[in-house]
């Protein structure tokens, strides 16, 4: 076991988590050489794309050129589906995974044997980072399948020399009794699961703190501290915050350290930058903007300046665990999860910030938004406690009018609150779906 500056134990961590800024430089411009010409090399649309503006991977004489070279969205990906942006011929791919989305056709990404080990080295170092170790037995209930959670977790976790359970989501009662009976110490799920096994857990009469269970590796979607609050209060666990997306190869991007202070991205891998999403301007460190990450070791399908559409800021503010890597600012909106209510601008993560601040209400919550003669309204679905719930029709009125008033104040506009009983809100085993939008816009 190593030991760095803050004398903090660092079981299976990375020297790359430590390399002095100047020779991080190096090593990505290296990579970011290698990787444009790569791209230039063996795929249409960025060759396409560099030509038009005039840009030869040669003209890669600084870091700072990258902000020469042009944009890649998930639309590039679709309109390419499926195999459309492979810089590796069929016969080196060993892996395909896909995400939905929202509309229309799946986009596919895809690995080769080198990228698959970058993947697991990625996660071994997101696990190490929160002190996990071998001799740890994790229960990763991230789903398996074409989503990059469930195998993306599993083969990090077993490069680091834990023991995987690998349970997927679901089937919530038996993930407690194995919980119980095989000492799990450690849980990577979503946040919303992982509330929804504390929930369970309660039913069943096992109180979480009492088990071996001390960390939770929480992801793949928005999630806010007054919830990491809740969690770690309920549970008796740290719960830490891992980033990530399938276009740049799936968790494991970014992750917090013991110390909780935002996820570090492994900048010797993905190179990112914060842009305006208007203008494309690239942003000075600290401004809130749309994340963009350039991928530097991938092989199958590089990426070069992915707009991911989540808004974040970036630090390079020393963290107390010596790690050289950059800060992401938590990610608790996506420009696309935007909803526009009588004009003004409302990310659910607000909704949820505000009421999390009540006493009285539980983590499961909806937001219903419709159109009533031409007018936009909002209704926020709240679970509260038992004790609540069957409190005086006053009481309850007093804590409606209470969680309205903190929404209004957070977004600027009040919404119908209407609180409901516990449990009576559709629980999640992946992502959760906090919004309804009845509207046609
Ligand atoms: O969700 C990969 C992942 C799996 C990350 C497990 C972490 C843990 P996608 O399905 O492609 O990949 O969704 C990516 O999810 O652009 C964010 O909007 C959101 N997201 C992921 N992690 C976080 C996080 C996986 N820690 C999209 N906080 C991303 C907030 C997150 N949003």
């Amino acid at each position: 076991m190593k030991k760095n500056n803050a004398s903090i134990p660092v079981h299976t961590a990375s020297a790359m988590d430590f390399l002095p800024l100047s020779k991080l430089q190096e090593l990505q411009l290296s990579r970011l050489k290698w990787t444009v010409q790569r791209a230039y090399d063996k795929v249409a649309l960025f060759r396409d794309r560099m030509d038009k503006l005039g840009f030869v991977p040669n003209d890669l004489k600084s870091i700072d050129d990258i902000k020469n070279l042009p944009f890649t969205t998930k639309t590039d990906l679709r309109d390419n589906y499926p195999f459309g942006l492979f810089a590796s011929p069929l016969e080196e791919i060993v892996r395909f995974h896909a995400s939905s989305g929202t509309t229309g056709k799946p986009i596919v990404v895809a690995y080769t044997k080198e990228d698959i080990q970058d993947w697991a080295t990625a996660i071994l170092r997101s696990f190490a980072a929160c002190g996990l170790h071998a001799g740890d037995i994790v229960q990763n209930a991230y789903g398996y399948g074409l989503f990059t959670g469930g195998l993306g977790a599993h083969y990090g976790a077993e490069a680091l020399g834990a023991a995987v359970i690998p349970i997927s989501g679901g089937n919530t009662e038996r993930q407690i009794m194995i919980m119980k009976d095989f000492g799990v110490t450690a849980i990577s799920c979503t946040p919303s699961y992982f509330v929804h096994i504390i929930d369970t857990a309660k039913d069943l009469g096992v109180d979480l703190r009492q088990l071996p269970l001390r960390a939770g590796v929480f992801g793949a979607e928005p999630w806010t501290e007054d919830m990491r609050h809740r969690i770690e209060s309920e549970s008796g666990i740290k719960a830490y915050d891992i980033y990530g997306l399938s276009e740049i190869m799936g968790p494991g991007i970014a992750m917090e350290c013991v110390y909780q202070a935002g996820p570090h991205i492994f900048e010797d891998m993905f190179y990112p930058e914060v842009i305006n999403p208007e203008s494309g301007e690239v942003l000075p460190e600290g401004s809130e903007g749309e994340l963009v990450l350039t991928t530097l070791c991938k092989r199958a399908m590089p990426m070069i300046r992915y707009r991911t559409r989540d808004i974040t800021a970036l630090t390079s503010q020393q963290c107390r665990c010596g790690r050289t890597l950059r800060r992401l600012k938590r990610i608790n909106r996506r420009s696309d999860d935007m909803m526009i209510i009588r004009g003004v601008n409302v990310y659910p993560s607000q909704i949820e910030e505000a009421l999390l601040k009540v006493e009285g209400t539980l983590p499961h919550y909806l937001i219903i938004i419709d159109r009533v003669k031409g007018l936009d309204v909002m209704e926020v679905q709240v679970e509260v406690t038992p004790e609540v719930f069957s409190d005086t029709i006053g009481a309850m009125e007093q804590l409606q009018a209470k969680i309205s008033h903190f929404i209004a104040a957070t977004v600027g506009i009040r919404p119908e609150v209407k609180l409901v009983a516990p449990k009576t809100i559709k629980r999640s085993e992946g992502k959760a779906k906090r919004v309804i939008d009845k509207r046609k816009l």
